[in-house]
């Protein structure tokens, strides 16, 4: 038996069997990198080893399946490699390796990780949770078999909808989980997800602060977009149900498919030039509204001000450099958590091993256009050699000038960290549990490192923001963010305001409209009509 518990185990018996079967027919088809501990050569033989999970969705999608059943089945790989998210995983190993190196936090014990793909995909999410869990892979220390490192918490998952998935099982076995961006009101419940936390608001004060914006410009008819998932759809739904009860009309609200065929998007195309709403809220990804920004940028649909929720605000996928979406999103405003600069990122960035792990490899080939040499010989055409300058090929991946989510992982591994360092520090006979015990950070359960996590509070480096769960959830604030047209027709993001939803309800938001520059060039706000 590889997974002990005191409740359940058959099931978890269960699970072990299920995966063995998965794992001999698809050994190489989940993307991941493996558990690690000498970052750069770092390695300390006396020190106590910690394993941390993380999750990240690199990939855009899965491959299709043709559906044939007469095969045995494999597990589905992923496709389109995504910069952003990929800066997100380098992230959290800067984070890991700078806690590492640190003496005043977890000086006795090393921190490795084992990091999943979870291909913006609900059953990608679920599968590398199980994977992580049972730890099927030899390369993986299993925190219940043989004599590996614990695992600590997994840090992702990816959107609300993964999160939620994934939550759910992690759940059943007390294992903490925190959260860089599913940021759902859905999560919120304690009661379905126990072992949930995060380090970016939960949207309920964004759907909020839209509502405040709407009201605050007087806008009394709107449009509304909303990604066909839990964050899309419990954002618009908040943000309804608070203008409305203002009096607000909405004139159209439209669904964003997942896999949008030509004629969803032309439809939805069609709804926007038809209406005579000229404010239009739209809650999506970045990566499911792309490709309606490139019919809406192909219609030249001008004149309207889009609302934009945090996580496309200030995405590269949509202010694609050279194409210049100015005519048509300038004057866009939008929600942002907070940004903050991390001194050294960058540079951990730039000096990313090409050869690390496969992903990295992947990124690597996708970013020069081409396939990596192994042979340090003469390279022919098509072919890298891991010496391409970083910098020069790819903007979006060590574009340090918006980190924001990137900000928000930096922050869920020095969460687990300092969980973790208040276990390890506490005192015999003063701990906790059960008759004032302490738990032992070389065989901890998962519920007792859940429990420092809930109490943690600490500055994150470099901008001391003090952070602590309340509920699970941390405070909800954001910048507001205008889209304006500089010269050379590029858009540039200009902060006009913010937004705290902890402050007394008249004092929560701040605009300063005379910085604002709306769509149609006039100093006077649109009119929603
Ligand atoms: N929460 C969203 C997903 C999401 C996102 C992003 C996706 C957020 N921010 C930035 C891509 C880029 C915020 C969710 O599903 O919870």
């Amino acid at each position: 038996m590889c997974f002990k518990s005191s409740r359940g185990n058959h099931l978890l018996l269960g699970l072990c069997a299920f995966l063995h079967f998965h794992k001999s027919v698809s050994a190489e088809s989940t993307c991941k990198l493996k558990a690690k501990f000498n970052l750069n050569g770092y390695k300390d033989v006396e020190k106590k080893k910690v394993v941390v999970g993380g999750m990240f969705p690199v990939h855009q999608r899965v491959t299709s399946t043709d559906g044939n059943t007469s095969s045995v089945p494999v597990s589905s790989g992923c496709e389109g490699f995504n910069f952003r998210t990929f800066r997100w995983t380098q992230t959290m190993l800067f984070a890991i390796e700078e806690i590492n190196l640190r003496t005043d936090l977890l000086p006795k014990t090393d921190l490795g990780y084992v990091i999943y793909d979870s291909c913006f995909t609900i059953s990608k999410a679920v599968e590398g949770t199980l994977t992580y869990l049972t730890g099927q892979d030899e390369a993986v220390p299993n925190y219940r078999c043989g004599d590996g490192a614990p695992l600590a918490a997994l840090v992702g998952a990816g959107g609300s909808d993964l999160s939620i998935a994934t939550a759910r099982i992690l759940g059943l076995y007390h294992f903490p989980q925190v959260s860089y961006f599913s940021s759902c009101s859905a999560l919120e419940s304690k009661f379905q997800f126990p072992t949930f936390l995060r380090t970016i608001p939960n949207d309920v004060h964004q759907s909020t602060a839209i509502a405040k914006l709407v009201l605050h410009f007087g806008w009394t008819w709107v449009g509304t977009i909303a990604a066909d998932d839990d964050y899309g759809k419990y954002g618009i739904k908040e943000f309804k149900e608070q203008v409305e009860e203002a009096g607000v009309c909405i004139s159209f609200s439209e669904t964003l498919p997942k896999v949008s065929s030509p004629e969803d998007i032309q439809r939805i195309v069609d709804t926007v030039v038809e209406s005579t709403a000229k404010i239009i809220v739209v809650f999506s990804s970045d990566v499911d509204l792309s490709p309606l920004i490139v019919e809406l940028l192909r219609h030249n649909v001008t004149n309207r001000t889009w609302i934009a929720s945090e996580a496309w605000v200030t995405s590269a996928l949509i202010n694609q450099p050279g194409v210049s979406p100015g005519s048509v999103l300038g004057g866009t405003l939008g929600f942002g958590v907070k940004r903050a600069n991390i001194p050294g990122l960058q540079s951990y960035l730039l000096s990313l091993d090409p050869y690390a792990d496969s992903l990295t490899e992947e990124f690597w080939e996708t970013a020069a256009n081409s396939t990596l040499s192994r042979a340090a010989r003469a390279v022919p055409d098509g072919l890298c050699t891991g010496k391409e300058s970083l910098q020069r090929l790819n903007s979006t991946y060590s574009d340090v000038s918006q980190l924001r989510i990137t900000y928000n992982v930096y922050k869920a591994v020095y969460a687990v960290a300092h969980a973790l360092h208040n276990l390890e520090h506490c005192v015999p006979g003063q701990g906790p549990f059960n008759r004032n015990s302490c738990a032992e950070i070389t065989s901890f359960e998962p519920w007792q490192l859940m429990y420092y996590l809930k109490n943690v509070r600490f500055n994150v480096p470099h901008t001391e923001e003090e952070i602590f769960f309340n509920d699970g959830d941390v405070d909800g604030y954001y910048d507001i963010i205008n889209w304006q047209v500089k010269g050379d027709g590029e858009l540039s993001y200009v902060i006009v305001g913010s937004y705290n939803g902890t402050a007394q309800p008249e004092a929560r938001m701040t605009i300063q409209n005379e910085s604002i520059v709306w769509n149609n060039e006039d100093v006077e706000h649109p009119r929603s009509v």
